[in-house]
């Protein structure tokens, strides 16, 4: 395929309900979208990066001009066989992870259309039904948590993660499993404690959580392997691992017993799938993260959740848990057991809404290849 033009564009799109993390309560998205143009085919890609550099460091006003100045220049005008050879040719830029999947990303989305096969057999994909879970911000009483909780239980969601902070853990922990004893339940602090909080980490053991997550530093792997030798909790890693060394580093260590796969903080599928693999031959579990998608994203989490190594519920939910209307067609939607039955179609199995994206569309430019 011929990257013969990049559009990019910011989407605004209101979240039905607030999202809240230890870093930040988020009211409404302001979403990147990439479309590569290739010999007559349109591959979208959606940049995960937030609003604000609280997550990561990256952020929608870095991704931008490194889209505009270094990776779109990259590879327009480059004819590539597989969507994976954009790799090299971006990697002169460090960092910027999240910039770079959006490209590569639509690329795998452009390959699988032109190929005419599912992205998620492209992929290397495996599993036709995928596991969801939920993740439910910190909200403003618990009695509104518990009540949130019930509804994701009643619509079938197999494991419930809490958003956790200093001042709204232990205590939360405490009323969610009064109620509910046998639940599937993790926790994210999102980086939100230190080692010198152990003590107070050590009351989590009594809630029996399938894992917490990033509990210290989000740029840490090494105190998190002091802290899971001192916890019967299994710690989970997210903010911290970039890539497979990462994930081979923090495994060789001990520094987590789960891993959290988002393919946006690794740089793109490529990658993500060397951290799937990195995991599997270790024989530890994997499961695909969320980033508040739309649903450009929302079906490329999907496609990389099929992989033989997504053994935990992810954090891939109905569209309908965050927007009023979605950008694709069919919506995302959950089974009353808690999974997505996985399409067939070429490609995502999902239409991008054109005629929606382009009412959202904020700002947008096209940057095309030098004759
Ligand atoms: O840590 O997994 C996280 C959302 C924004 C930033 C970081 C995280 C999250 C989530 C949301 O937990 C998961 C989802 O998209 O449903
Ligand atoms: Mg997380």
């Amino acid at each position: 395929m011929k990257i013969e033009a990049i559009t990019l564009r910011e989407i605004q799109m209101p979240l039905v309900h607030f999202f809240e993390t230890s870093f930040k309560r988020t009211f409404s998205r302001r979403i990147l979208l990439l479309t590569v143009h290739c010999d007559g085919i349109d591959g979208w890609g959606e940049c995960v990066a937030g609003e604000d550099p609280f997550y990561s460091s990256e952020w929608i006003e870095s991704a931008w001009p490194t889209i505009k100045h270094y990776l779109a220049p990259a590879v327009l005008g480059r004819t590539l066989a597989a969507a994976r050879e954009c790799v090299p040719l971006m990697a002169r830029v460090r960092g910027h992870h999240m910039a770079k999947a959006a490209v590569e990303n639509a690329l795998w989305d452009a390959e699988a259309k032109e190929k005419q096969v599912p992205l998620w057999k492209l992929l290397g994909g495996t599993l036709r039904e995928i596991s969801c879970g939920v993740s439910i911000g910190i909200q403003d009483s618990v009695e509104q948590l518990l009540d949130t909780i019930q509804i994701e239980l009643t619509a079938g969601y197999r494991r419930i993660k809490v958003k956790v902070k200093p001042g709204w853990d232990v205590n939360v922990l405490e009323r969610i499993r009064s109620r509910w004893p046998d639940i599937v339940l993790s926790c994210d602090a999102n980086s939100a404690y230190t080692l010198d909080q152990l003590e107070h980490l050590r009351k989590f053991d009594q809630f029996n959580l399938l894992m917490i997550e990033q509990p210290l530093w989000h740029d840490d792997i090494y105190y998190h392997s002091q802290l899971q030798k001192e916890l019967r909790t299994a710690i989970c890693l997210d903010e911290s691992i970039h890539h497979a060394r990462d994930a081979a580093k923090a495994l060789d260590i001990s520094a987590c017993r789960i891993i959290n796969i988002k393919a946006g903080r690794v740089g793109g599928f490529t990658e993500a799938i060397k951290v799937h693999d990195a995991c599997a031959s270790r024989n530890i579990p994997v499961w695909c993260g969320g980033m508040l998608e739309s649903g450009v994203g929302r079906a490329h989490n999907i496609a990389l959740s099929t992989l033989p190594n997504f053994r935990l519920p992810g954090d891939v939910s109905a569209s309908k848990r965050y927007w009023k209307e979605d950008i694709i067609e069919p919506e995302v939607e959950v089974t009353p057991q808690g999974t997505i039955l996985i399409r067939d179609e070429p490609g995502t199995g999902y239409r991008v809404r054109e005629d929606v994206i382009e009412k959202l569309t904020v700002r947008k430019e096209i940057f095309r290849a030098e004759k």
